[in-house]
């Protein structure tokens, strides 16, 4: 998964406040590794930043959804003194800094982070020199750090997608390719490269043998030979994670890329998914289940009894599990939220 960078949310009234909430959640997730406080923080700050006025009290602010007590004696807090203790004292600590800083290498989550500055580790300098303490992603992520910090721009994936869609369609014609997340959603700008692919012959309901020319290994040997991927992170039967650059352009980054076999009957519901953004998918969750249906990345299910799920509604587009749960159909570029 990308790591997920905090919203901006700018002309705001309250963008002083926002920024401190953000930065909290930013904390609790790379330091305290504590989710639920990052998605507390997040939930207000949201809330702040939706505001058209000026919050004048931290007891105005309460009555708002997703600020607590704690919340709001941090805005009083910050409206009478300007500045946030706990986050001064954060700030004060350079472990704290360090944590975050080796957080954002690609593989490197809270714990081993931690457990690095723990063990002396400084800087990305000192990381290099200690690779024994990494795994094979780990060392992938931290050789290409600056780059997979670099945004990709729209018009690199549209050459990226036809190398890709060239060299799979000389595998099999029939090979249906994706690319999903926010260059889907019609961003100028991505963080990483999501690739949804599946086959006809593909499905959950055919035994294996009959698969067998059906292979993700194949898929990506394919594109090493176009030397589209330069590096894997990993690579099961149905997932694969890795580095790939374009092949004519020395200069250009190294970008993440990750792809997906999935089988045909799944198909719609993965690119569903896959597409996002993780808001719309959880809207879109939370409608299915007030329409008594179960929604994931592999099928729509109505819920029978007691919450227990039913045979799969057969779904040959993006646009069947809408219907089902009732939803106008919404272009990708429409799911940004
Ligand atoms: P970006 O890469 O440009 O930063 O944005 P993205 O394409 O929207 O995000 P992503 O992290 O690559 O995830 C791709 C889609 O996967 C996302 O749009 C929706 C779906 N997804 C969720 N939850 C999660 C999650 O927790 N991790 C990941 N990796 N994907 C998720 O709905
Ligand atoms: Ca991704
Ligand atoms: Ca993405």
């Amino acid at each position: 998964m990308g790591k997920r960078k905090a919203a901006s949310i700018s002309g705001n009234p309250n963008q002083d406040l926002c920024d401190f909430l953000l930065e909290l959640a930013d904390y609790e997730r790379n330091v305290s590794k504590n989710v639920f406080k990052y998605n507390a923080y997040r939930k207000a700050a949201g809330t702040l930043g939706a505001l058209p006025e000026r919050v004048k009290s931290g007891n105005e602010a309460k009555k708002l959804p997703g600020i607590g007590i704690k919340i709001a004696q941090k805005i009083d807090e910050f409206l009478e003194t300007g500045k946030l203790k706990k986050l001064e004292d954060i700030k004060k600590d350079e472990n704290n800094a360090v944590i975050s800083l080796l957080a954002r290498v690609s593989g490197i989550g809270p714990a081993k982070a931690k457990e690095l500055v723990d063990a002396g580790i400084k800087t990305l300098e000192d990381l290099k020199k200690h690779q024994d303490k990494l795994t094979h992603h780990q060392k992938l992520g931290l050789k290409y750090f600056e780059d997979f910090e670099k945004k990709i721009p729209r018009a690199e994936i549209v050459q990226i997608e036809k190398i890709l869609k060239n060299g799979i369609k000389e595998l099999s014609n029939d090979y249906l390719v994706t690319i999903c997340g926010s260059y889907r959603r019609g961003k100028e700008e991505s963080g990483d490269i999501d690739v949804l692919i599946t086959h006809p012959d593909y499905t959950s309901k055919i035994k294996d043998a009959k698969k067998k020319n059906i292979s993700l290994k194949a898929i990506v040997e394919c594109l090493e030979k176009k030397r589209l991927i330069t590096d894997t992170i990993s690579l099961g039967p149905t997932k694969f994670m890795g580095v790939c650059r374009l092949p004519e352009d020395k200069n250009k980054p190294f970008r993440r890329l990750d792809i997906r076999l999935t089988f045909h009957d799944q198909y719609y519901c993965a690119i569903l998914y896959f597409t996002g953004s993780d808001l719309f998918n959880k809207n879109m969750r939370a409608h299915a289940l007030e329409k008594k249906y179960t929604l994931n990345e592999y099928a729509l299910k109505p819920l029978i009894t007691e919450g227990c799920p039913g045979e799969g509604a057969k779904i040959t587009c993006e646009e069947d599990i809408f219907k089902i749960i009732g939803l106008p159909y919404k272009d990708p570029k429409d799911r940004n939220i």
